[in-house]
């Protein structure tokens, strides 16, 4: 499947700073991305290319796929994963990424950053639902809700399911991925016109040092993979912004990746957690067929106040007035598959067991 790949050269240790305090320097896995994607060779090469009718992810530029050549992604090295194109809808560029959009024949539409599948129509539900409602629903009547990312408004469509919640802003520095999820993803851009909804485009980690102590009952962290403009927000610094910015007893639910293959980046975010969040931190997982590996996880973490717990959701979908909202039923999420979610298979357990808690 893979010739020679972007990224399997120099430039793979780093000090990641993260987890220890005792400032070693030590080797990066092959999922810890950051000293790899900072390697301009590689940047240059990580572009969406639709060739012969199929989108492959981060396949190299147009000279080199003439050749056959892919280049593997740094955070999955090793395969590729293509997608069959009935039609490219648009290309675009921002200050900060490249925006692609397709009709894919199976999965609909299809949204791409910097050549990675970020939704397709198809499985949106199983990663929106559960990033919205893990968190919402484990804790009693939340009000003040933050999204970091999220701009296709998916989430926002979830949270407006709750009818407790008063507020819902949310913070995505890309107008570009707004503008287009308008555009050709009206289902998720939905999710914007919900009153509640107060938009901030900007930079996630000034927004939360602006943001009063003790401001939100819930923070949704839906962003894209940390190769890019989310690189910061796996970082201890960012976590410490956010629980500073949670009320007693508040949540985070954090995209984190796969345990498949990012059991290193995981271990370190659940380190960084357990020592920012003095409540519970556990990690959730939910399938997603077009993600790398078809699964994605979740950290979700609580600050002290009430203790939360995550594991029996406490104020359940099935209970809220506002769940059917504009007609669409929820797909994936209900009580059992939150309960589920936090089942990890033996390897991951063993993998996670050192920083756990249960
Ligand atoms: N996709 C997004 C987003 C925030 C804004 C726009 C698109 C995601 N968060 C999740 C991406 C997961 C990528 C897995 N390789």
């Amino acid at each position: 499947m893979e010739g020679g790949g972007v990224g399997n050269g120099s430039g793979t240790t780093a000090g990641t700073g993260g987890s220890g305090d005792d400032g070693a320097v030590r080797t990066l896995p092959p999922c810890c991305l950051k000293a790899r994607a900072s390697v301009p060779e590689n940047d240059a090469k990580c572009h969406a290319t639709v060739v012969s009718g199929w989108f492959t992810e981060s396949r190299s530029d147009n000279d080199k796929a003439d050749k056959c050549l892919y280049y593997n992604n740094p955070m999955w090295p090793g395969e590729v994963h293509s997608i069959k194109v009935e039609k490219i809808l648009y290309r675009g560029k921002s200050p900060y990424q490249e925006v692609l959009v397709f009709e894919s024949s199976t999965y609909g539409k299809v949204l791409v950053l910097d050549g990675i599948v970020q939704l397709t129509d198809k499985d949106e539900c199983a990663y929106q639902e559960m990033i919205a409602h893990l968190p919402l629903c484990s804790i009693p009547s939340p009000k003040t809700v933050l999204v970091i990312g999220g701009g296709d408004g998916g989430v926002l469509r979830e949270i407006s399911r709750h009818s407790s919640v008063e507020i819902i802003d949310i913070c995505e520095i890309d107008e570009l991925v707004i503008n287009v999820c308008k555009e050709f993803f009206p289902d998720l851009y939905f999710g914007f016109q919900d009153p509640r909804v107060r938009l901030h485009v900007g930079d996630a980690v000034e927004f939360l040092r602006n943001a009063p102590e003790g401001t939100y009952d819930a923070i949704i962290v839906d962003s894209s993979d940390p190769i890019g403009p989310a690189q910061e927000l796996v970082e201890k610094p960012f976590f410490e912004t956010i629980a500073r910015a949670l009320k007693p007893g508040g949540v985070l639910c954090n995209q984190a990746e796969s345990m498949w293959l990012h059991t290193h980046l995981i271990q370190d975010m659940l380190a960084i957690c357990r020592e920012t969040f003095k409540g519970s931190v556990h990690y959730a997982s939910t399938s997603v067929p077009t993600y790398p590996s078809g699964t994605i996880g979740f950290l979700l973490c609580s600050k002290d106040g009430h203790p939360v717990n995550f594991l029996n959701p406490i104020n359940p979908i099935e209970k809220q007035e506002g769940a059917i909202k504009g007609g669409r039923e929820i797909k994936y999420y209900n009580t059992e598959m939150h309960r589920a979610a936090f089942v990890l298979p033996s390897f991951a357990k063993r993998e996670l067991a050192t920083v756990y808690t249960s």
